[in-house]
Protein backbone atom coordinates (compact mmCIF):
# COMPACT_ATOMS: atom_id res chain seq x y z
CA UNK A 1 0.00 0.00 0.00
CA UNK A 2 1.13 3.78 -0.95
CA UNK A 3 0.70 6.48 1.25
CA UNK A 4 -0.42 8.96 -0.27
CA UNK A 5 0.89 12.44 1.07
CA UNK A 6 -0.14 16.12 0.74
CA UNK A 7 2.04 18.81 1.67
CA UNK A 8 1.35 22.15 2.37
CA UNK A 9 4.50 24.58 1.82
CA UNK A 10 6.45 24.08 -0.96
CA UNK A 11 9.55 26.61 -0.21
CA UNK A 12 12.80 25.49 0.57
CA UNK A 13 12.37 22.57 2.51
CA UNK A 14 9.15 21.56 1.72
CA UNK A 15 10.24 20.77 -2.05
CA UNK A 16 13.22 19.05 -0.42
CA UNK A 17 10.63 16.54 1.51
CA UNK A 18 8.47 16.83 -1.93
CA UNK A 19 11.70 15.50 -3.65
CA UNK A 20 12.52 12.85 -1.35
CA UNK A 21 8.92 11.60 -0.81
CA UNK A 22 8.75 11.35 -4.48
CA UNK A 23 12.17 10.02 -5.37
CA UNK A 24 13.96 8.50 -2.75
CA UNK A 25 11.55 7.08 -0.21
CA UNK A 26 9.33 4.41 -0.66
CA UNK A 27 5.20 3.51 -0.27
CA UNK A 28 4.63 7.17 -0.79
CA UNK A 29 3.26 9.37 -3.15
CA UNK A 30 2.75 12.93 -3.00
CA UNK A 31 -0.78 13.69 -4.43
CA UNK A 32 -1.75 17.00 -3.48
CA UNK A 33 0.28 19.99 -2.31
CA UNK A 34 -0.85 23.44 -1.15
CA UNK A 35 1.01 26.93 -1.05
CA UNK A 36 -0.81 30.69 -0.28
CA UNK A 37 2.05 31.40 -3.56
CA UNK A 38 -0.36 29.11 -5.58
CA UNK A 39 1.47 29.62 -8.72
CA UNK A 40 4.13 28.03 -7.00
CA UNK A 41 2.39 25.41 -5.66
CA UNK A 42 0.61 24.47 -9.08
CA UNK A 43 4.69 24.38 -10.64
CA UNK A 44 5.31 22.25 -8.00
CA UNK A 45 2.34 19.82 -8.69
CA UNK A 46 2.70 19.78 -12.62
CA UNK A 47 6.10 18.73 -11.90
CA UNK A 48 5.29 16.02 -10.15
CA UNK A 49 1.92 15.09 -11.23
CA UNK A 50 0.06 15.95 -8.39
CA UNK A 51 -2.91 18.42 -7.70
CA UNK A 52 -2.91 21.38 -6.37
CA UNK A 53 -5.38 22.71 -3.90
CA UNK A 54 -5.50 26.43 -2.89
CA UNK A 55 -5.95 26.06 0.66
CA UNK A 56 -4.00 24.25 3.53
CA UNK A 57 -7.23 23.02 5.56
CA UNK A 58 -8.94 21.55 2.02
CA UNK A 59 -5.98 19.91 1.39
CA UNK A 60 -6.40 18.20 5.07
CA UNK A 61 -9.84 17.15 4.34
CA UNK A 62 -9.41 15.84 0.73
CA UNK A 63 -10.13 12.12 0.82
CA UNK A 64 -7.48 11.44 -1.60
CA UNK A 65 -4.56 12.74 1.38
CA UNK A 66 -3.77 9.90 3.51
CA UNK A 67 -1.30 11.52 5.40
CA UNK A 68 0.32 15.42 5.56
CA UNK A 69 3.20 17.09 5.69
CA UNK A 70 3.45 20.41 6.80
CA UNK A 71 6.17 22.56 6.00
CA UNK A 72 5.07 26.25 5.70
CA UNK A 73 6.34 28.88 8.11
CA UNK A 74 6.01 28.45 11.78
CA UNK A 75 2.74 30.68 12.84
CA UNK A 76 0.87 28.33 10.57
CA UNK A 77 1.77 25.51 11.77
CA UNK A 78 -1.00 24.84 15.00
CA UNK A 79 -3.56 25.58 12.63
CA UNK A 80 -2.77 22.77 9.95
CA UNK A 81 -1.58 20.57 12.46
CA UNK A 82 -5.32 20.91 14.84
CA UNK A 83 -7.17 20.65 11.30
CA UNK A 84 -4.81 17.38 10.81
CA UNK A 85 -5.92 15.77 14.30
CA UNK A 86 -9.54 16.95 13.54
CA UNK A 87 -9.79 14.82 10.29
CA UNK A 88 -7.75 12.09 12.44
CA UNK A 89 -4.86 12.01 9.70
CA UNK A 90 -1.28 11.28 10.89
CA UNK A 91 0.56 14.66 10.31
CA UNK A 92 4.55 15.09 10.08
CA UNK A 93 5.69 19.10 10.63
CA UNK A 94 8.39 20.48 10.40
CA UNK A 95 10.07 22.33 13.58
CA UNK A 96 8.93 24.38 15.24
CA UNK A 97 5.36 22.81 16.31
CA UNK A 98 3.91 25.78 16.52
CA UNK A 99 5.19 29.56 17.69
CA UNK A 100 4.12 29.99 20.96
CA UNK A 101 4.16 26.56 23.96
CA UNK A 102 0.31 27.66 24.41
CA UNK A 103 -0.26 26.49 20.88
CA UNK A 104 1.66 23.44 21.36
CA UNK A 105 -0.12 22.49 24.24
CA UNK A 106 -3.36 23.02 22.45
CA UNK A 107 -2.09 20.53 19.98
CA UNK A 108 -0.71 17.80 22.82
CA UNK A 109 -4.04 18.10 24.44
CA UNK A 110 -6.35 17.59 20.79
CA UNK A 111 -4.13 14.25 20.34
CA UNK A 112 -4.56 12.96 23.97
CA UNK A 113 -8.47 13.83 23.17
CA UNK A 114 -8.21 11.25 20.07
CA UNK A 115 -6.21 9.04 21.96
CA UNK A 116 -3.74 7.80 20.38
CA UNK A 117 -0.85 9.84 18.67
CA UNK A 118 -0.99 11.35 14.83
CA UNK A 119 1.94 13.89 15.38
CA UNK A 120 6.02 13.92 14.38
CA UNK A 121 7.67 16.80 14.71
CA UNK A 122 10.68 17.88 12.47
CA UNK A 123 13.84 17.34 14.61
CA UNK A 124 15.70 15.61 12.67
CA UNK A 125 19.13 15.84 14.62
CA UNK A 126 17.46 12.35 15.95
CA UNK A 127 18.57 10.92 12.71
CA UNK A 128 21.64 11.71 12.50
CA UNK A 129 24.14 9.57 12.47
CA UNK A 130 26.68 11.00 13.79
CA UNK A 131 24.09 12.28 16.88
CA UNK A 132 23.00 8.90 17.15
CA UNK A 133 26.50 7.10 18.09
CA UNK A 134 26.80 9.90 20.64
CA UNK A 135 23.47 8.64 22.32
CA UNK A 136 24.33 5.19 22.30
CA UNK A 137 27.66 6.05 23.77
CA UNK A 138 26.08 8.06 26.66
CA UNK A 139 23.24 5.52 26.74
CA UNK A 140 25.76 2.58 26.92
CA UNK A 141 27.51 4.81 30.22
CA UNK A 142 30.73 4.56 28.07
CA UNK A 143 32.10 7.97 29.07
CA UNK A 144 29.96 7.56 32.84
CA UNK A 145 27.73 10.31 34.28
CA UNK A 146 27.30 13.27 32.05
CA UNK A 147 28.66 16.66 33.47
CA UNK A 148 28.87 19.32 30.54
CA UNK A 149 27.60 19.65 26.92
CA UNK A 150 29.47 22.44 24.13
CA UNK A 151 27.34 23.10 21.01
CA UNK A 152 27.96 25.71 18.28
CA UNK A 153 25.31 26.13 15.74
CA UNK A 154 26.39 28.55 13.24
CA UNK A 155 25.07 29.43 9.74
CA UNK A 156 26.94 31.20 6.84
CA UNK A 157 24.39 33.83 6.87
CA UNK A 158 20.63 34.53 6.99
CA UNK A 159 18.44 36.36 5.32
CA UNK A 160 17.00 39.78 6.80
CA UNK A 161 13.90 39.18 7.95
CA UNK A 162 15.60 37.11 10.53
CA UNK A 163 15.74 38.65 14.09
CA UNK A 164 17.57 37.87 17.28
CA UNK A 165 14.75 35.98 18.84
CA UNK A 166 15.16 33.59 16.06
CA UNK A 167 18.68 32.61 17.22
CA UNK A 168 16.10 31.04 19.74
CA UNK A 169 13.40 30.25 18.25
CA UNK A 170 14.28 29.71 14.39
CA UNK A 171 17.72 27.89 15.43
CA UNK A 172 18.78 26.76 19.03
CA UNK A 173 15.53 24.75 19.05
CA UNK A 174 17.83 21.89 17.19
CA UNK A 175 19.90 21.90 20.33
CA UNK A 176 17.08 22.43 22.82
CA UNK A 177 15.56 19.24 21.56
CA UNK A 178 18.81 17.33 21.21
CA UNK A 179 19.87 18.07 24.76
CA UNK A 180 16.85 16.40 25.93
CA UNK A 181 17.10 13.67 23.84
CA UNK A 182 20.58 12.54 24.00
CA UNK A 183 20.74 13.26 28.32
CA UNK A 184 17.09 12.19 28.65
CA UNK A 185 16.04 15.57 31.02
CA UNK A 186 14.34 18.11 30.79
CA UNK A 187 15.99 21.86 30.74
CA UNK A 188 15.47 23.54 33.99
CA UNK A 189 17.06 26.82 34.02
CA UNK A 190 17.83 29.20 30.65
CA UNK A 191 20.58 32.30 30.10
CA UNK A 192 22.03 34.07 26.94
CA UNK A 193 24.80 36.12 27.01
CA UNK A 194 25.50 38.69 24.36
CA UNK A 195 29.16 39.45 23.57
CA UNK A 196 29.44 42.57 20.70
CA UNK A 197 27.93 41.76 17.21
CA UNK A 198 29.38 41.09 13.97
CA UNK A 199 29.47 43.93 11.60
CA UNK A 200 28.97 41.90 8.90
CA UNK A 201 24.99 41.76 8.79
CA UNK A 202 21.94 43.99 9.76
CA UNK A 203 22.60 46.29 12.76
CA UNK A 204 19.30 45.26 14.35
CA UNK A 205 20.38 41.12 15.12
CA UNK A 206 22.75 40.17 18.02
CA UNK A 207 24.81 37.83 16.73
CA UNK A 208 26.16 35.66 18.07
CA UNK A 209 24.42 34.79 21.09
CA UNK A 210 26.17 32.61 23.54
CA UNK A 211 23.37 30.83 25.46
CA UNK A 212 23.67 28.46 28.89
CA UNK A 213 21.08 25.58 29.73
CA UNK A 214 21.16 23.40 32.64
CA UNK A 215 18.97 20.29 33.30
CA UNK A 216 16.98 19.14 36.02
CA UNK A 217 19.74 17.10 37.05
CA UNK A 218 22.15 18.81 36.99
CA UNK A 219 24.59 19.25 33.85
CA UNK A 220 25.58 22.16 32.56
CA UNK A 221 24.91 23.46 28.43
CA UNK A 222 26.94 25.98 26.66
CA UNK A 223 25.63 27.12 23.26
CA UNK A 224 26.89 29.03 20.91
CA UNK A 225 24.59 30.38 17.99
CA UNK A 226 26.19 32.80 15.47
CA UNK A 227 24.06 32.90 12.48
CA UNK A 228 26.55 35.07 10.13
CA UNK A 229 29.72 33.34 10.90
CA UNK A 230 30.76 33.50 6.79
CA UNK A 231 32.52 30.56 6.47
CA UNK A 232 29.93 28.00 6.21
CA UNK A 233 27.32 25.95 8.12
CA UNK A 234 29.12 23.91 11.58
CA UNK A 235 27.27 21.87 13.78
CA UNK A 236 29.22 20.75 16.79
CA UNK A 237 28.70 18.72 19.79
CA UNK A 238 30.51 17.07 22.76
CA UNK A 239 29.51 15.59 25.80
CA UNK A 240 31.95 15.45 29.07
CA UNK A 241 31.35 13.18 31.49
CA UNK A 242 32.73 11.66 34.68
CA UNK A 243 35.02 9.10 32.30
CA UNK A 244 35.66 10.49 29.06
CA UNK A 245 34.48 12.64 26.25
CA UNK A 246 31.86 11.81 23.24
CA UNK A 247 32.18 14.82 20.38
CA UNK A 248 30.04 14.59 16.82
CA UNK A 249 32.72 13.85 13.73
CA UNK A 250 33.20 16.74 11.24
CA UNK A 251 31.31 15.74 7.83
CA UNK A 252 33.41 13.41 5.88
CA UNK A 253 35.27 15.27 3.06
CA UNK A 254 38.64 15.06 0.97
CA UNK A 255 42.12 16.39 2.65
CA UNK A 256 43.92 17.84 0.01
CA UNK A 257 47.73 18.79 0.68
CA UNK A 258 49.21 21.32 -1.88
CA UNK A 259 51.74 23.81 -2.39
CA UNK A 260 52.57 23.48 1.89
CA UNK A 261 49.07 23.60 2.84
CA UNK A 262 46.22 21.16 4.31
CA UNK A 263 43.18 21.94 3.67
CA UNK A 264 38.87 20.26 3.42
CA UNK A 265 35.97 21.64 2.72
CA UNK A 266 33.43 22.89 5.37
CA UNK A 267 29.25 22.63 4.19
CA UNK A 268 27.42 25.15 3.62
CA UNK A 269 23.75 24.50 4.51
CA UNK A 270 21.44 21.85 6.88
CA UNK A 271 20.32 20.89 2.90
CA UNK A 272 23.65 19.12 2.80
CA UNK A 273 24.73 18.53 6.50
CA UNK A 274 21.46 16.43 7.11
CA UNK A 275 21.09 15.10 4.10
CA UNK A 276 21.14 11.29 5.31
CA UNK A 277 19.15 12.22 8.26
CA UNK A 278 16.40 14.29 6.42
CA UNK A 279 15.61 10.79 4.29
CA UNK A 280 15.84 8.56 7.32
CA UNK A 281 13.60 10.71 8.82
CA UNK A 282 10.66 10.90 6.46
CA UNK A 283 11.48 6.98 5.74
CA UNK A 284 11.00 5.97 9.64
CA UNK A 285 7.79 8.35 9.44
CA UNK A 286 6.52 6.69 6.33
CA UNK A 287 7.14 3.21 7.51
CA UNK A 288 5.39 3.92 10.59
CA UNK A 289 2.46 5.30 9.28
CA UNK A 290 2.45 2.03 7.13
CA UNK A 291 2.45 0.10 10.84
CA UNK A 292 -0.11 2.53 12.04
CA UNK A 293 2.32 3.31 15.29
CA UNK A 294 4.18 6.73 15.53
CA UNK A 295 7.80 6.53 17.28
CA UNK A 296 9.86 9.40 16.12
CA UNK A 297 9.70 13.00 17.90
CA UNK A 298 6.14 13.86 18.94
CA UNK A 299 4.11 16.47 20.17
CA UNK A 300 5.06 16.36 23.32
CA UNK A 301 8.67 17.06 22.56
CA UNK A 302 7.45 19.84 20.60
CA UNK A 303 5.91 21.81 23.26
CA UNK A 304 9.01 20.83 25.89
CA UNK A 305 10.82 23.10 23.16
CA UNK A 306 8.65 25.53 23.12
CA UNK A 307 8.78 26.26 27.01
CA UNK A 308 12.38 26.37 26.83
CA UNK A 309 12.55 28.41 24.09
CA UNK A 310 9.99 30.83 25.41
CA UNK A 311 12.11 31.05 28.40
CA UNK A 312 15.20 31.54 26.51
CA UNK A 313 13.95 34.43 24.32
CA UNK A 314 12.94 36.29 27.62
CA UNK A 315 16.63 35.40 29.05
CA UNK A 316 17.55 37.08 25.87
CA UNK A 317 15.10 39.94 26.97
CA UNK A 318 15.68 40.42 30.43
CA UNK A 319 19.53 39.17 30.73
CA UNK A 320 18.06 36.98 33.80
CA UNK A 321 18.54 33.48 34.68
CA UNK A 322 14.83 32.10 33.40
CA UNK A 323 13.31 28.69 35.06
CA UNK A 324 11.66 26.43 32.89
CA UNK A 325 8.14 24.86 33.76
CA UNK A 326 6.72 22.12 31.78
CA UNK A 327 3.08 20.88 32.67
CA UNK A 328 2.90 17.18 33.82
CA UNK A 329 3.75 15.05 30.97
CA UNK A 330 0.76 13.01 30.05
CA UNK A 331 0.16 8.69 29.87
CA UNK A 332 0.22 9.20 25.80
CA UNK A 333 3.89 10.62 25.88
CA UNK A 334 5.54 8.11 28.52
CA UNK A 335 7.91 5.52 27.40
P1 LIG B 1 10.27 29.05 3.02
O1 LIG B 1 9.95 30.47 3.31
O2 LIG B 1 11.27 28.70 1.99
O3 LIG B 1 8.91 28.27 2.65
C1 LIG B 1 7.72 28.44 3.36
C2 LIG B 1 6.56 28.27 2.37
O4 LIG B 1 5.35 28.37 3.12
C3 LIG B 1 6.52 29.37 1.30
O5 LIG B 1 6.41 28.78 0.02
C4 LIG B 1 5.27 30.18 1.66
O6 LIG B 1 4.62 30.74 0.54
C5 LIG B 1 4.42 29.11 2.34
N1 LIG B 1 3.36 29.64 3.19
C6 LIG B 1 3.37 30.76 3.97
N2 LIG B 1 2.21 30.88 4.63
C7 LIG B 1 1.44 29.82 4.27
C8 LIG B 1 0.14 29.39 4.61
N3 LIG B 1 -0.64 30.07 5.47
N4 LIG B 1 -0.32 28.24 4.05
C9 LIG B 1 0.43 27.51 3.18
N5 LIG B 1 1.68 27.90 2.81
C10 LIG B 1 2.18 29.03 3.36
O7 LIG B 1 10.69 28.44 4.44
P2 LIG B 1 11.49 27.07 4.72
O8 LIG B 1 12.93 27.38 4.92
O9 LIG B 1 11.11 26.05 3.73
O10 LIG B 1 10.92 26.71 6.19
C11 LIG B 1 9.63 26.16 6.37
C12 LIG B 1 9.56 25.50 7.75
O11 LIG B 1 10.55 24.47 7.83
C13 LIG B 1 9.84 26.45 8.93
O12 LIG B 1 9.03 26.09 9.99
C14 LIG B 1 11.32 26.18 9.25
O13 LIG B 1 11.64 26.43 10.60
C15 LIG B 1 11.43 24.71 8.93
N6 LIG B 1 12.81 24.35 8.53
C16 LIG B 1 13.37 23.28 9.14
C17 LIG B 1 14.68 22.96 8.84
C18 LIG B 1 15.35 21.81 9.54
O14 LIG B 1 16.57 21.80 9.59
N7 LIG B 1 14.61 20.86 10.06
C19 LIG B 1 15.40 23.66 7.88
C20 LIG B 1 14.75 24.72 7.25
C21 LIG B 1 13.46 25.05 7.58
C1 LIG C 1 16.70 26.78 9.78
O1 LIG C 1 15.30 26.99 9.85
C2 LIG C 1 17.03 25.42 10.26
O2 LIG C 1 16.26 24.69 10.81
C3 LIG C 1 18.49 25.11 10.20
O3 LIG C 1 18.75 23.77 10.58
C4 LIG C 1 19.19 26.07 11.14
O4 LIG C 1 20.58 25.85 11.09
C5 LIG C 1 18.91 27.52 10.73
O5 LIG C 1 19.53 28.40 11.64
C6 LIG C 1 17.41 27.78 10.70
O6 LIG C 1 17.18 29.10 10.24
Amino acid sequence: MTVRVGVIGTGRIGSDHIRRLTGTIPGAEVVAVSDVDTERAELVAGEIGATAIPGGTDLIADDRVDAVVVTSIGPTHAEYVLAAIDSGKYVFCEKPLATTAQDCLRIVRAEREFGSRLVQVGFMRRYDAGYRAMKRVIDAGEIGTPLIMHCVHRNASVPDSYHSAMAVQDTAVHELDTIRWLLGTEIARTQVHVPRSTANRFPHLRDPQLMRFETEDGVHIDLEVFVNCQYGYDIQCETVGELGTVRLPDPPDVAVRKAGQLRTGVLQDWTTRFVDAFDRELREWIESVHAGRLCGPSAWDGYAVAVSSDATVRALESGEIVEVRLTEKPELYQG
